[in-house]
């Protein structure tokens, strides 16, 4: 006979409404994994007709969602859960992440909706004049220039902007999107009585009442002040009409916002006291996922390096993003994006090591840290941070160079390419401190000799850490840290025993002198660089 569903242990959810799919993973109290699935929006919601979760329009530059989509999918997921027997009586509370950025327009009414759902039907139906804009723009949306040109002059130029919002405008954040819907259509904005992120909006469903933005994830949007923790007027006045109420209060990012609702009860039999803890981005959850602390940095080597800060003191610049943090609310994180990872790679692999990985690792160890003062930069395409073109490599006396021999060239581009991410990193406000460690994931992190450079430049130890899962797994960790944060816990009491990622490299002895002297070599010729590429 199965025990009563009280005498089994408690479970936490986490989802995440990506671009794509939706997922969910459910953790014990000992953090063990015991539950996953998800839902394909192209492929198990065909009806919706979206290529990659999205539809591209004609301008080439508008990309939305259908947000029925969205919540079709969550009834889709639940009744997956539902017929593999998932015990929803044993979770105790649950969170979430969307994607960053993406919009939802709730129109006149719907808290009304929200509040009155049947149990007998799903949300799909229910939900159905819930909205005022029925596709929500989505992060992959770069249809809103003007806007952003408008806001930055409202708020006294591009980087005064980011030193009150954490980043100068970027089309895809939601302030932009939402200037340019009251713009072009004034008339669904007036019938709006709530905008929501993805994350919020998710959190909504399970909450069945409009949950609030997070301040990490609200940091994505244009619109809050990062510092105070509360809506910039400036930036509300620039954007929209009546913005503030509209978007409600924004909240800690742990904050517990109450319990499911009794739809949720009845229909899927959910615990009445099971809590919905404030859902965030999906960098953030990620960041939670990953378990970054004080003093790490994580590293993702892909097609593009994107690169996760954790950030004690904040100095917000032209490139790169500075959020609130998901899980210690005095810190920030920091993202930051290069467009040459490891398409560059490759290009420089085939070129210098006869398209061998293992040869192109032999270069690597037969080549001396410090790579006897020659320094490349390999922007093979546009690069974000910095915006620099083109294949610029220096001599030990800063001269240019046309080439250097293939050896030479592969420890260029990987010493480059890691100074470049730590000297983007520290001028975020990013600090090496004594303790710290280096994430590394993705395709180039299963190789040991690249992870040995990353090592010396950082002049800290690598590890190396699987992101597949770290968003879902990192909203069930902190709908856990939600609960446990009422009994005085923090995020790192509540993850304490999830097993330490692997230790890949160490640095070499003379890593701190090179690099030192190396990185302001570094800064100086990506300044020339600039100067020359674009004047
Ligand atoms: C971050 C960003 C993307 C989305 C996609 O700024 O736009 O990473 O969050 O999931």
């Amino acid at each position: 006979m199965a025990a009563p569903a009280a005498a089994l242990p408690p479970l936490y959810l986490g989802f995440d409404f990506s671009t794509q799919q939706l997922k969910v993973l459910a953790i014990d109290g000992n953090l063990n994994v015991l539950h996953q699935d998800n839902v394909q929006f192209d492929t198990e919601l065909p009806e919706f007709r979206t290529q990659g979760g999205v539809h591209i329009h004609s301008d080439g530059l508008t990309v939305t969602s259908p947000v029925l989509m969205w919540v079709k999918a969550l009834d889709l997921l639940l009744d997956k859960m539902k017929r593999t027997g998932f015990d929803f009586s044993r979770v105790r509370a649950l969170s979430g992440s969307g994607q960053q950025h993406g919009s939802v327009f709730w129109r006149r009414g719907a808290s009304e909706t929200l509040k009155q759902l049947d149990s007998a039907e799903d949300l799909f139906q229910q939900l159905q004049d819930a909205f005022s804009v029925s596709d929500s723009p989505v992060w992959m949306d770069s249809s809103s220039r003007k806007q952003c040109q408008d806001l930055q002059a409202a708020a006294g130029g591009a980087l005064r902007l980011a030193e009150i919002t954490g980043s100068r405008a970027y089309e895809r954040f939601t302030g932009n999107q939402i200037a340019k819907l009251w713009q072009s259509r004034p008339e669904q904005y007036q019938d709006t009585e709530r905008i929501s992120l993805v994350s919020s909006f998710a959190a909504s469903l399970f909450l069945g009442s409009y949950a609030a933005i997070d301040f990490s994830d609200g940091s994505g949007m244009n619109l809050l002040d990062i510092r105070t923790r509360t809506w910039s007027q400036t930036c509300l006045e620039a954007t929209a009409p009546d913005l503030d109420g509209l978007l409600g209060t924004p909240l800690p990012s742990a904050s517990v916002l109450g319990p499911v609702s009794s739809y949720l009860v009845h229909r899927f039999g959910f615990s009445e006291s099971c809590r919905v803890v404030a859902f965030t981005g999906d960098n953030p959850a990620s960041l939670a996922g990953m378990r970054l602390q004080q003093g790490d940095i994580a590293v993702s080597l892909g097609t593009s390096d994107t690169v996760f800060l954790w950030i004690q003191q904040p100095r917000p610049a032209l490139e790169g993003h500075v959020f609130c943090n998901p899980v210690e609310q005095r810190a920030y994180m920091a993202l930051l994006c290069f467009k040459n990872g490891s398409l560059t790679r490759e290009r420089v692999r085939n070129q210098c090591a006869g398209a061998s990985w293992e040869l192109f690792s032999g270069a690597l160890r037969n080549s001396p840290l410090g790579n006897n003062g020659n320094i490349g930069f390999y922007f093979d395409t546009m690069e974000i941070t910095p915006a620099a073109l083109g294949v610029h490599r220096f001599d030990r006396d800063d001269n240019k160079v046309s080439s250097l021999s293939p050896e030479a060239e592969v420890r260029a581009l990987v010493e480059g390419q890691f100074l470049s991410r730590r000297l983007h990193a520290e001028r975020l406000g990013y600090s090496i401190i004594p303790g710290t460690r280096v994430l590394a994931t993705g395709g180039a992190s299963s190789n040991r000799d690249i992870l040995q450079v990353l090592s010396d430049v950082f002049n800290a130890p690598v590890y190396s850490i699987d992101l597949s899962n770290s968003t879902c797994l990192g909203s069930a960790f902190r709908a856990l840290h939600g609960l446990a944060e009422q009994s005085g816990l923090s995020f790192f009491d509540v993850v304490k025993n999830v097993p330490e990622p692997q230790l890949v490299a160490t640095p070499h002895p003379t890593a701190a002198q090179v690099y030192g002297h190396m990185l302001k070599r570094y800064a100086r010729l990506e300044e020339r660089v600039l100067q020359e590429t674009c004047p």
